[in-house]
């Protein structure tokens, strides 16, 4: 089995913990997206939508975060994590597409990407108009979804997101929210969120995270917009 996946790709990192707190043997394939890896025909072939993390399972190929942590939690029975009862199992999914489809597409692709990689940026620069105007929506979007995160998903005194056990929509949304530090969003206002992230740290988070702390303190000192 194998995955492609770059360490810093918040989409791969769920995966990742999942696979490093359950000692799942999984081949790692760093495609470096930073770089440009994604655009090469070989990788081209395997997800046309040119996107990390794959899973690749002889001729089994899976893209989507959660559809691949899915699959891994049933072929390896982590019912802990992606319990088979219908109505646990369908909140769980529920909240992965939620993070993916309404707190990522605002936090990573209109507010955290814009201020960090020129190749997102629209209207030619960084510093463009629409560009700032693109950041700008994302800030207001991200401070809504943080709310509801803070307010709602969080607000009923349970541990994690779907009770007091770590699922994989914890998983998944602990790495969207972490793409937040990139850009030195503080979680001063949502103490919910913050308490939530260090309780989803497991075995392996360290390493897991290497990359990721790596790139956050090449980026102190700068100046971003971020949510209040
Ligand atoms: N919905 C997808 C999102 C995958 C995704 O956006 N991957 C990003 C990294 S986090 C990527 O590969 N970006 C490369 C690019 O857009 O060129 C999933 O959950 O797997």
């Amino acid at each position: 089995m194998k995955l492609y996946m770059h360490p810093l790709s918040n989409s791969s990192r769920p995966v990742l913990q999942l696979i490093a707190e359950h000692a799942i043997e999984v081949d790692t394939i760093t495609i470096d997206i930073l770089a440009g890896d994604q655009y090469e025909q070989a990788f081209g072939e395997i997800n046309p939508s040119r996107k990390v993390p794959v899973f690749v399972d002889n001729d089994f190929v899976l893209t989507e975060s959660a559809v691949i942590m899915g699959y891994l939690a049933d072929v390896h029975e982590l019912r802990d994590v992606y319990p088979d009862e219908r109505r646990t199992r369908a909140r769980i999914d529920e909240l992965m597409s939620w993070f993916n489809t309404q707190f990522y597409q605002a936090a990573g692709y209109r507010l955290v990407y814009p201020q960090l990689f020129p190749h997102v940026a629209i209207g030619g620069s960084m510093d463009s108009a629409a560009n700032r105007a693109l950041i700008e929506h994302g800030r207001q979007e991200t401070a809504k979804w943080f709310g509801v995160l803070e307010n709602s998903l969080l607000g009923h005194g349970q541990d994690f997101l779907c009770g007091d056990t770590k699922t994989l929509a914890d998983y998944l949304g602990a790495e969207h929210v972490a793409m937040t530090e990139w850009i030195g969003q503080s979680l001063g206002a949502y103490p919910r969120v913050g308490a939530w992230m260090k309780r989803c740290r497991g075995n392996g988070w360290d390493q897991v995270h290497a990359a990721h702390d790596s790139f956050l303190s090449s980026q102190h000192g700068k100046t971003f917009v971020t949510c209040p």
